[in-house]
């Protein structure tokens, strides 16, 4: 194959590559969480799981990745869902919860030397003592995260090697000095303190005009940083790392991003790690973000995955690099646009990496991408210095971007290339075009047999909640509060294991959470179903079901769909909204719509559907309460998510639910 020499009619450079070593490498790296981003991952049957991870983790297969960050869970919204804390309350302490210990174990178990990173966004409320602000009490905040890396030596044999301070939110100096000293002081002075995740003007003024948070602080990590890291940053001489990017839908642009800002956020800020967000998208598809991470692994009923291109863009600087590793001086931009990055181990292995991606074919999410231009190009790499006469030939593999090419274009083995004489290789390198150049055999692009087909989510859905690994149930994605698997452990009524929401106070919120617990199952798309669900409310004002939900997320508190509550006191409601402000019917007690038995303290099933003519059926215990056909006097969106919930913050147990077509 000949398409990749030298082109007679393009512009021609040449770089030199010496071997005079600048920062470190520290890896590339996926984030899980931030929030609930690998909800659905769990519940995928083997052997689709261990390929879905495979592809993420395994060294030398597919995205090989360096370093995973995980949310440490605050019991509240963060992105996608919640993420259960390790401590609902000042005096709970549980390390089995969720699934983000099973996810870094199962990374570790795949690549022991990759790196753990931890970081917060919303806490339990009861962090606050007293306040929505996580700094009241800065030595119990600290502990807070202090128990969770301790709880993940203890529980998990896991070292956690970085933790932040609070995502995209205020930090505040004196609770880092606080947090670095718990820390050392709990034996954990290896654990590195990332600062701020977020804007990076502010703490790198602070950290240049305060010896001890100087001290205290490892790594300046930035968000969406453009590629740019800016030169107060550079003075502080700290390590400096993307510390979440990309967050763009994993299609050939976003491929064509993610290429870009790896290399570049080296070439333009000095950056020594970048971490996507997010890792894998295993949420449903209609929550926001749809599909912003590195592959897709959202449907566990069906097994289907897709091994996006961004995998193959993470391959082509992992698989032939480890942290550790140095970039050599002579990174740099190429002169028709586009970069490289080179790396040494410091003896004689040298992985040259190099883009060309168009400004249209990589734009990001965010920030915007000022124009530029890229041309078709030849480039020249000369060996200089110990690389010079040692390295006879390079390894390459290439991945054609662009909205025109077709995915057996990514990560291909172009086998070997020769260095000539004087030292150099030179390359013909169309636009949008990712070559690494490597002394490191061994390179593979790692292939299981097709995923199966896609399916809609499967129906009749029927769910005990008899427990399941990760104390949650299947397919359930908590918007607000927290469900998790509970045993009554003297129950005689039928309903030993549940499901129980167990948030009771309002977090220290990272989005605005509706005031109340609340989780969404299903498939967006379903107009026209039935859900059926019994539920005891236990230390809070009500429960409910709710068809045709139409937001998540951040955007949680905004829901609308059908929602049917049942109050404490036996009043039920019908509202077209979560927050209640939109009442269809409300029944009292003493009404005549008012219907027993109602068992006040014990188990009360409740069955909602909308049926083919636009008919509504609310049922209680079996009886109807409500049973009209939509007219125009309200308006429910046209589909959405089953869900169901509680009024407020308060403990509910949930039980019997199930799903049918109407
Ligand atoms: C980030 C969050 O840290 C992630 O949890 C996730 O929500 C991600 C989605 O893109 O976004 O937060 C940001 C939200 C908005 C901006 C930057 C980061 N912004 O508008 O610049």
């Amino acid at each position: 194959d000949d398409s990749f020499s030298k082109n007679d009619r393009a512009f021609s450079s040449a770089y030199d590559i010496h071997d005079g070593v600048a920062l470190q490498f520290d890896g590339i790296g996926g984030l899980s969480g931030g929030g609930a981003t690998s909800r659905l991952l769990v519940n995928y049957a083997e052997p689709y799981r261990s390929q879905i991870l495979d592809y993420l983790f395994r060294p030398g297969f597919g995205a090989s990745l360096q370093i995973l960050k995980v949310e440490i869970g605050g019991d509240s919204q963060s992105t996608e869902g919640t993420e259960h804390s390790h401590m609902h309350d000042e005096d709970d302490e549980d390390y089995t919860r969720g699934y983000e210990w099973w996810l870094m174990k199962e990374a570790k178990a795949r690549n022991p030397k990759i790196k753990l990173v931890g970081l917060p966004w919303g806490w339990p409320g009861w962090v606050g003592q007293g306040n929505a602000w996580p700094y009241t009490n800065q030595t119990l905040t600290a502990m807070y995260v202090t128990k969770w890396i301790r709880g993940a030596k203890e529980h998990h044999n896991l070292t956690i090697d970085y933790v932040g301070i609070w995502n995209e939110r205020p930090y505040d100096i004196t609770y880092i000095k606080v947090l670095r000293r718990t820390l050392d002081e709990a034996g954990f002075s290896d654990v590195t303190i990332i600062a701020a995740d977020g804007g990076y003007m502010m703490i790198s003024y602070d950290i240049l005009r305060d010896a001890e948070l100087a001290k205290a602080v490892g790594v300046i990590g930035l968000h969406y940083p453009g590629t740019l890291s800016g030169k107060i940053t550079q003075e502080t001489g700290k390590i400096i790392w993307s510390s979440e990017d990309y967050s763009t839908y994993n299609d050939v642009i976003g491929a064509g991003c993610w290429a870009r800002i790896l290399n570049q956020n080296y070439v333009n800020g000095n950056m020594t790690a970048t971490i996507s967000w997010n890792l894998v998208a295993s949420y449903y598809d209609n929550l926001p973000y749809k599909r912003c991470s590195l592959m897709t692994a959202n449907e566990p009923w069906s097994g289907h995955y897709e091994v996006s291109d961004p995998v193959w863009v993470t391959a082509h600087t992992t698989q032939f690099t480890s942290p550790g590793w140095r970039y050599l001086q002579t990174s740099g931009h190429l002169n028709s646009g586009g970069s490289y990055v080179a790396l040494t181990d410091g003896g004689t292995a040298l992985t040259i990496i190099i883009e060309t991606m168009s400004h249209d074919q990589s734009v990001c999410i965010r920030p915007p991408l000022p124009e530029y231009e890229v041309q078709a190009q030849n480039a020249t790499f000369m060996l200089g210095g110990s690389f010079k006469g040692k390295i006879k030939s390079f390894y390459m593999w290439q991945t054609q971007l662009g909205q025109s090419s077709t995915s057996d274009e990514v990560f291909v083995n172009k086998g070997e290339v020769t260095v000539d004489s004087q030292g150099q290789v030179t390359l013909f390198l169309p636009k949008d075009v990712l070559v690494t150049l490597t002394t490191v055999p061994g390179g593979l692009k790692g292939k299981y047999p097709k995923s199966p087909p896609s399916t809609s989510f499967p129906l009749p859905y029927k769910e005990g909640f008899d427990g399941s690994q990760f104390g949650e149930a299947f397919n359930f994605a908590d918007q607000s509060g927290a469900f998790e698997n509970f045993e009554n452990k003297s129950s005689d009524d039928g309903h030993r294991t549940t499901l129980r929401q167990v948030v009771t106070q309002r977090p220290l919120t990272w989005c605005d959470d509706p005031n109340l617990g609340f989780t969404v199952v299903g498939d967006f798309t379903w107009s026209h179903v039935a859900v059926n669900i019994s539920a005891k409310i236990e230390g809070t004002l009500g429960v409910f079901v709710a068809l045709r939900v139409d937001k998540g997320g951040c955007d949680a508190r905004e829901a609308e769909g059908l929602f049917f509550w049942l109050l404490e006191s036996g009043v039920w409601k019908l509202t077209s909204d979560i927050g209640r402000e939109h009442v269809i019917k409300q029944c009292y007690v003493d009404e005549k719509c008012w219907v027993s038995p109602y068992h006040r303290n014990g188990w009360n099933n409740m069955s909602l559907s909308i049926g083919k003519e636009q008919k509504i059926f609310a049922y209680l215990n079996g009886v109807l309460v409500y049973g009209q056909t939509i007219k125009g006097e309200f308006e429910l969106p046209e589909n959405g998510f089953v869900a169901m919930g509680t009024m407020d913050f308060g403990l509910a147990q949930f039980d019997d639910f199930s799903i049918t077509e109407t």
